[in-house]
């Protein structure tokens, strides 16, 4: 698809039965296409008329044009000019009327963690809640895996962890290389062909590639960090900026948690680590709850408190430089935030806003900052074509669920067994919200089966990408169900799998699960705090695990040996789907477009 960059000075090359002719067409608005036919005619200037919005599209062709419309080599000239300008038209039209697209992506953030979800929670979430009764939100919809980085991977390629051939882990100190391969098309990149600016903000986490002085790539590492070459190693050659961002404000790893605290601007570190930072040192507003921070070096200029503020602004900054210089473009901005990730840092302004000690506050810092993130496009005048989806990258953390469950009567996993790492649905059953005035039906909850790896097949869909079969093989196209034009009762989904922190597999038809391990497929049960949560095996010779979750959606019956033929199926189909060369989603996906659905106001 040619975009609207592409399109400004487009030098054709036409076959005619004397001798080829080059023609250059210039398109100096939306209009207006102009053509220089060579050195010995003049420029000719052509009128496109749209019928608005993207309907019917005439090109004229002036009888004064002082060309001969006899000669067979200008018709056809002019022929290729007229596809050439319908598509174009076309494009421009649909860069006018395309979304822009805001992904705020929390961290360890359980499916019970905001109050539309969990009507027991401990706290309120009012600007999510309402951001989800203007939109919808769905209620089976998990991550590609219980654990950070894979799940982030799965964000931005559309593909389970599994694609890779690599094992699953969460990358931390100059842990690497990317996830996202070279040349493999990103959801940014697929973005970026259709006419976006893109951006990332926050955490990154997908991997980057570090070298020391002698050019040696790093490893992860608390050791490590301190021999990064930062000149070998900038520009980042994996980081966002190559792999499909046009502009990024990034921290390699998880911002407080991980021994790599730096800034990453634009692929570049302006200021490098090379400070000792110190768990003790960190302010400790929360006692307990500075848990997991870890030694290591950083910037002198590094911000733990604070890194969502920062990030948040960094966000809002792209948006409205955006809409300054680039007010014609649609753009796609990703806010990353680490909250509710350990350790909890609510941000001074943010502490004691709830009674539920600081993770209450850190999830209600989250929510504030998503709520101003809305009043912020309202005030831009692109609240009705803005579509803003809110998601997370894996369930609530073990300590915390823990603490949540002790202290304040808050089920950060939903009710659900299982929590970070586990293959249980507390692991990656998580909140999935979409706002989109114009085009999403207000108030409403879906049963469909959803996964973040869709959020790519949907974007594409929307935006008029056709995706190759090769590109995000685990996504499938949500915007039926989104814009409210599939029956709910009509599965988009026939199947999921997802991946636990050990790359265990779960594979979900309908209201079967079936997991491909035994136990959690993450945390050791046997151990510390989780220990009261452990339940005895019920079948303990059977190597995984089969439930029926509207019978039992706590996951406590295993049937795995008397529903056998089932788990022999799904078994068999799992095996299919996880092969080299494999896939979940189908082949042969069209997008549908937006100019194809209905706006809300006119249903
Ligand atoms: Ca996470």
């Amino acid at each position: 698809m040619v975009t609207k960059n592409q399109i400004s000075n487009l030098r054709l090359l036409v076959i005619s039965e004397r001798e080829p002719h080059t023609v250059i067409a210039q398109f100096p608005t939306p209009t207006q296409c102009q053509l220089f036919l060579g050195n010995s005619n003049p420029p000719l200037l052509l009128p496109i008329h749209t019928n608005s919005p993207c309907g019917e599209l005439l090109m004229c062709l002036p009888s004064t044009s002082g060309i001969s419309m006899k000669s067979g080599a200008v018709l056809k000239i002019l022929l290729c000019l007229a596809v050439l300008a319908a598509i174009t038209a076309s494009v421009w039209c649909d860069a006018q009327e395309l979304p822009n697209i805001i992904i705020v992506y929390a961290d360890d953030l359980g499916y019970g963690d905001l109050s539309i979800y969990n009507p027991h929670a401990a706290y309120q979430t009012p600007r999510l809640d309402r951001m989800a009764a203007e939109g919808i939100r769905f209620l089976d919809a998990h991550s590609p895996s219980t654990i950070c980085s894979p799940s982030r991977y799965g964000l931005y390629s559309g593909n389970l962890l599994c694609r890779t051939g690599r094992r699953s882990t969460a990358f931390e100190g100059p842990g690497g290389p990317s996830y996202l391969a070279p040349g493999q098309l990103t959801l940014a990149e697929m973005l970026k062909k259709q006419g976006y600016r893109t951006g990332v903000f926050g955490k990154w986490h997908v991997g980057l590639t570090w070298y020391d002085n002698a050019g040696n790539r790093l490893g992860g590492g608390f050791e490590s960090s301190l021999q990064i070459d930062y000149e070998k190693s900038t520009p980042l050659e994996d980081g966002p900026n190559n792999r499909g961002f046009d502009e990024s404000f990034v921290t390699p790893n998880c911002p407080t948690t991980d021994p790599l605290y730096v800034y990453i601007e634009n692929g570049m570190v302006p200021v490098p680590a090379s400070q000792r930072h110190r768990r003790d040192r960190l302010p400790n507003p929360g006692g307990k709850w500075r848990w997991d921070n870890d030694d290591g070096w950083m910037a002198p200029d590094y911000h733990f408190v604070d890194a969502d503020l920062l990030f948040y602004e960094k966000t809002i900054q792209f948006i409205k430089g955006h809409r300054s210089h680039y007010p014609d473009r649609p753009f796609f901005a990703v806010f990353s935030t680490q909250i509710s990730h350990a350790p909890v840092l609510p941000a001074d302004e943010f502490r004691g806003t709830t009674d539920a000690g600081p993770r209450g506050d850190f999830v209600r810092e989250l929510d504030t900052l998503t709520g101003w993130l809305l009043d912020a496009i309202r005030e831009l005048g692109i609240d009705d074509n803005t579509l803003v989806i809110f998601n997370s990258d894996n369930g609530p953390e073990t300590v915390h669920t823990d603490w949540m469950r002790r202290d304040h009567k808050h089920d950060a996993a939903g009710g659900f067994r299982g929590m970070k790492r586990d293959g249980w649905e507390g692991g990656h059953r998580v909140p999935f919200i979409a706002r989109w005035p114009k085009r999403i039906p207000a108030g409403r909850a879906s049963h469909q089966l959803a996964n973040t790896t869709d959020i790519f097949a949907t974007l594409a869909s929307i935006v008029g990408y056709e995706l190759p079969d090769d590109v995000a093989v685990d996504s499938y196209d949500l915007l039926p169900v989104m814009a409210g034009i599939q029956k709910e009762s009509t599965p988009i989904r026939p199947y999921m799998l997802t991946q636990s922190f050990r790359g265990e597999f779960q594979l979900r038809q309908g209201v079967w699960k079936y997991l491909d391990h035994k136990g959690s497929g993450g945390n050791d049960y046997e151990r510390g705090v989780l220990k009261v949560y452990a339940l005895p095996e019920a079948v303990p010779s059977a190597a995984g695990q089969l439930y029926n979750l509207e019978d039992d959606p706590g996951e406590t019956t295993n049937l795995y040996f008397s529903e056998a033929k089932r788990r022999e199926q799904m078994q068999t189909n799992l095996k299919k789907l996880i092969q080299k060369d494999g896939r979940t989603a189908p082949t042969g996906r069209k997008p549908i477009r937006i100019n194809n659905l209905p706006p809300v106001s006119s249903r």
